[in-house]
């Protein structure tokens, strides 16, 4: 036996040295996600450069896409380049690797000063043994009547971050205890007022805050299927059923559906990626979009105690860990009949694993119509309006986010995000809304009473949509059509109609919008390059639903870490490298990154390729309903072709 392993090692080489390249080759298009083989390609090159050993941990593994210019001109044949990159944990180092997955080679490899990576899975637990043998810490439990902390569960994460002399040069952490023991929602079931300080390079406690003892509530607010007693009748079944198919066609990643066309990946920092959207028109692919994605979510908690006050959650950058290549429930979060698409992400160390049902597509019939008119002359005429649905489902500790993209027959494009999971709680000493209602010192000052014992606190959900509009090409700007009152003459029955005027962004500073109902305004991005049959630039409008602003004051810290808060809407020039609003990496991250660094410089975006940011708000005052897990709340914004065709180009629907 001892004769043939040189042999045996020549063949597994060669077969190595084979399969790589095919395995590049594999791809049927530049924007697909890494395969499976290309993670370990990633692995073994770094260690090949010796930049590999058991301690390093990754935050990222991900496509490094190549540029756009070549993605629109990909015409389906020819060779792929394929680079990744990966963020690189060694020790209290940070490095930047980018892998050519063809080559295998290393084509760089960079320490990042002055930043933290994204939160490993592997550092929520991490302290946890080590905040056990505190002394400090045992003492705080043993006043809360555990002698045993075997049960208990202790969690770290990034505390906010506000630079003090204590968290300078730190990965610091926050940790907070619950216990857990019987029941199957622990968020329930928090340790108040202990907040243990630690230094996750160091590995040490530095110090243990305690707010005063509040016994854990002792509330069930499991919602399990076993633990709801009796489940309602739901008569009368629904069955839809699609005989001959799916009216989609899915090609590797490529999905076309009637008269759209686009890429679409699962991606694990932001669930997935729309790109190189277009319609067809006459047999011409117009462009749209070049890629679309949520590219943060920020959750700003309002409650001033020690406890509370650090919990600022910049969800996408801090948090990346898995939560957002969770599988959706097939036949539950998405229809039975949808296709699903499975993906990757890795473990910690960097080496892959399978993820399955990460994205779901499915066409959808509400009973809507997509349009109507019942005239005398005509008869009645209404067409039955089908929507495409691309869906993927987060879960970022407590909270669940289902994101969908909705494409619709009449051009428009409903982008939705819903809120759903657990709301944020804390026990409390006052036992409901009465008893707290007497008190000088309410315990539902900063948030809400959603069982005895319990307060769901105050808190705020900014998600920031990265649009990279390309309207017929890369000519683009954005117009600005200002409602505005134009006063009639004295004579004139009426007083005043309303006028267009409209304005064109010229430079960033332009582009930062808000929403204002008393100062109406249509946000569209306009071709430079295209008119419609009358003369207007084709374009897209950014439609906004349902948002809201911030009520913190411009000085507050958290705020002004996830400045892109401040706006609505912000425009940019196109820069592959600038794709997260609150910066690429907002762990412990200081005020400023992202969106308002980039666009201090104030650079022209008039007719150029522009990229448009829209921030989608809501502030979440906790409603009992929403307890204990929340009905999904939806927010969402629509992009809607106006004067991007000739005509309603759902008027060639079939009549039924
Ligand atoms: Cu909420």
């Amino acid at each position: 036996m001892k004769s043939f392993l040189p042999f045996l090692i020549l063949i597994l080489s060669l077969l190595l040295i084979a399969s790589a390249p095919l395995s590049a080759q594999n791809h049927s298009h530049p924007l697909d996600p890494l395969a499976w083989q290309e993670y370990w390609t990633v692995l073994e090159t770094l260690q090949e450069a010796g930049n590999l050993d058991g301690k390093t941990r990754f935050s990222h593994i991900n496509l490094l896409p190549p540029d756009k210019e070549s993605v629109w001109n990909w015409k389906g044949t020819g060779s792929v380049p394929r680079l990744a990159y990966a963020t690189v944990h060694q020790g209290a180092d940070t490095y930047e690797a980018i892998v050519d997955l063809n080559k295998r080679t290393l084509e760089s490899w960079v320490k990042l000063e002055g930043i933290q990576p994204t939160w490993l899975g592997e550092e929520f637990g991490k302290m946890s043994d080590i905040a056990k043998e505190h002394p400090e810490v045992i003492e705080a439990m043993k006043k809360r009547g555990y002698e045993d902390l075997t049960l208990i569960d202790f969690f770290f994460g990034p505390p906010g971050y506000f630079a003090t002399a204590e968290q300078i040069d730190r990965r610091i952490a926050h940790g907070h205890a619950s216990d857990p023991a019987g029941f199957r929602n622990s968020w329930g079931r928090g340790i108040e007022g202990l907040t243990i300080v630690a230094d996750m390079h160091s590995m040490e406690v530095l110090r243990v805050v305690d707010e005063g003892v509040v016994p854990v509530s002792e509330t069930n607010t499991d919602f399990d299927a076993g633990s709801i007693p009796s489940v309602r009748e739901v008569p009368g079944r629904m069955i839809v059923h699609q005989p001959d198919g799916a009216g989609f066609k899915i090609d590797g990643h490529v999905v076309e559906w009637q008269k759209w066309k686009f890429h679409v990946r699962p991606d694990h920092r932001v669930g997935m990626v729309i790109s190189t959207l277009s319609y067809n028109e006459n047999d011409e692919e117009r462009k749209i979009m070049y890629e679309g994605f949520l590219s943060e979510i920020f959750v700003p908690y309002m409650d001033p105690a020690f406890g509370w006050y650090p919990r600022n959650f910049i969800d996408l950058g801090e948090y990346t860990a898995g939560g957002f290549t969770n599988p959706l429930l097939r036949g539950l979060d998405a229809p039975d009949y949808a296709h699903y698409i499975d993906g990757l992400f890795m473990h910690d160390n960097g080496r892959p694993k399978h993820v399955p049902n990460l994205i779901a597509i499915f066409e959808k019939e509400s009973g809507d119509p997509s349009w109507r008119h019942n005239s005398t002359e005509m008869g009645p005429e209404s067409r039955v309006k089908r929507d495409l649905v691309v869906r993927a489902a987060a879960v970022v500790g407590n909270y669940d986010y289902i994101l969908d993209w909705v494409f619709q027959q009449d051009g428009s494009i409903v982008v939705r995000a819903g809120a759903t999971g657990i709301a944020e709680a804390k026990p409390t000493l006052q036992k409901d809304a009465v008893e707290a209602g007497s008190s000088q010192f309410p315990d539902d000052a900063y948030g809400r009473f959603v069982d005895p014992h319990i307060v769901a606190v105050n808190h705020d959900h900014y998600f920031s949509y990265r649009l990279d509009m390309d309207i017929d090409g890369t000519n683009n700007s954005l117009q600005i059509d200002r409602l505005t009152t134009q006063v009639l003459p004295d004579d004139h029955p009426r007083r005043s109609v309303w006028v267009n005027d409209p304005m064109i962004a010229k430079t960033e500073s332009e582009g930062k919008l808000k929403m204002m109902m008393n100062m109406p305004a249509l946000w569209r991005v306009i071709s430079n390059s295209r008119t419609n049959h009358v003369g207007y630039p084709a374009s897209y409008q950014l439609m906004p639903g349902m948002t809201a602003l911030t009520r913190l004051s411009s000085d507050d810290y958290p705020r002004r870490r996830a400045g892109y808060i401040d706006h609505h809407l912000w425009v940019t020039p196109y820069r592959a490298d600038e794709r997260f609003a609150a910066g690429e990496f907002p762990t412990l991250s200081l005020p400023g990154e992202g969106l308002p660094k980039w666009t201090a410089a104030n650079r022209s975006i008039e007719n150029t390729d522009i990229v448009i940011w829209y921030t989608m708000a809501m502030h979440h005052m906790v409603r009992a309903e929403d307890w204990p897990v929340m009905p999904v709340l939806w927010h969402s914004f629509e992009l809607r072709p106006f004067d991007f065709f000739n005509r309603n180009p759902a008027l060639d629907l079939p009549k039924r």
